[in-house]
């Protein structure tokens, strides 16, 4: 007999970023630090899953990804072996079962919009629904348990949404994230995805912040930085909804990390000259006094942050550069649909 759950689960977009994972603790998903998140309304992964009691000796599992069902060997198929693998390792009982994955996004996959985060979060939710042993997981712990799928993804799952932290917590149950604000603490907060290159990136993030751990010689420096400093006036900007404060500590935080790219070796780059044009466009908006702040994940689109009142002065900025604009909002995270997939 089967069994079919599906869920839905935003993006967001780290303010403070995550970039690596505790040597040792790769499995688990430990980061090295903590991260501050926006959970993002419209972007959003929806996720249906079929569970069956396993027929074979071999658990079978199939990934069926914005309508392309992915081969075994491919990176996304890997990835999802690995999270049932290790998630089996908490709840037995999910080996026991023979996986049906259909997954959706509505927004481009993997050019640095995250689409782990949400694709992940939305599978978490989905087998926490179809799992007996795992029916009663608290919203703590299944932040945890999306973790093991993709680390962003904890920061999906709070259903409040808004603003959300990923402490860093060093082991399973205590490296969580939890809502901060919720998505309606700022209403006039405007966050705007420019995307400049739709393609794919070149180099995942799993293995690039990897790269960076081993090889950069301030990675250590980066991580307690952020940690002691950053992430503290964050909090406070964040209590305060500074929009002008918050938004420098925003480009210091993504400056910072593509520093750490640059540092690595090989070099990470993953901004582009797009990248660099928005840049200059969000410091000229902003000589007169600060009105928008950019953040730049693993890939060159930019997600601006800007007000209401600001929003046609910023897009106008934005135009010529970007190929494409949406504007969204802090929205809520994970929760489930009776709206299968098929
Ligand atoms: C973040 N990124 O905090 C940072 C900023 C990209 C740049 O989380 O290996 O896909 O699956 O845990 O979560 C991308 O990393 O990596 C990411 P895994 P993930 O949003």
């Amino acid at each position: 007999m089967y069994m079919t759950t599906t869920a839905i689960a935003p993006t967001n977009i780290a303010i403070l970023k995550y970039w690596g994972k505790e040597p040792g603790k790769e499995e688990l998903s430990i980061p090295t630090k903590s991260s501050i998140s926006f959970t993002v309304s419209d972007l959003e992964t929806t996720t249906t899953l079929e569970s069956e009691k396993r027929k074979g000796a071999a658990q079978e599992i199939s990934l069926t990804l914005n309508g392309t069902r992915k081969a075994e060997v491919s990176s996304e198929h890997r990835y999802v072996d690995g999270f049932f693998r290790t998630v089996a390792r908490f709840f037995p009982s999910v080996s026991e079962y023979d996986f049906r994955i259909i997954s959706q996004n509505n927004f481009p996959t993997a050019a640095g919009f995250a689409s782990s985060a949400s694709g992940f979060a939305a599978l978490a939710k989905a087998l926490s629904g179809e799992v007996l042993e795992m029916g009663n997981l608290n919203e703590d712990r299944l932040s945890a348990i999306a973790r093991l799928g993709s680390g962003s993804a904890a920061r999906s799952i709070p259903g409040n949404g808004g603003i959300v932290l990923w402490q860093r917590g060093g082991s399973m149950w205590k490296s969580i994230a939890k809502s901060l604000y919720p998505h309606d603490y700022w209403p006039d907060l405007r966050i705007i995805y420019a995307t400049t290159d739709a393609g794919e990136k070149k180099v995942k993030s799993r293995e690039g912040m990897q790269v960076s751990v081993a090889t950069n010689p301030l990675y250590g420096s980066w991580v307690r930085y952020e940690e002691k400093f950053l992430k503290a006036a964050m909090l406070e900007a964040l209590e305060r909804r500074d929009f002008p404060a918050l938004s420098g500590l925003i480009m210091k935080a993504s400056n910072n990390f593509h520093q750490i790219c640059f540092g690595t070796y090989p070099m990470l780059r993953y901004l582009n000259e797009s990248s660099f044009r928005i840049i200059e466009a969000i410091e000229e908006l902003n000589a007169g006094g600060i009105k928008a702040a950019y953040t730049f994940d693993a890939g060159p689109n930019a997600v601006i942050f800007t007000l209401s009142k600001n929003e046609q002065e910023t897009r106008r900025a934005l135009s010529g550069i970007a190929r494409d604009i949406r504007v969204t909002k802090p929205g809520m995270g994970a929760r489930f649909s009776d709206k299968h997939l098929s």
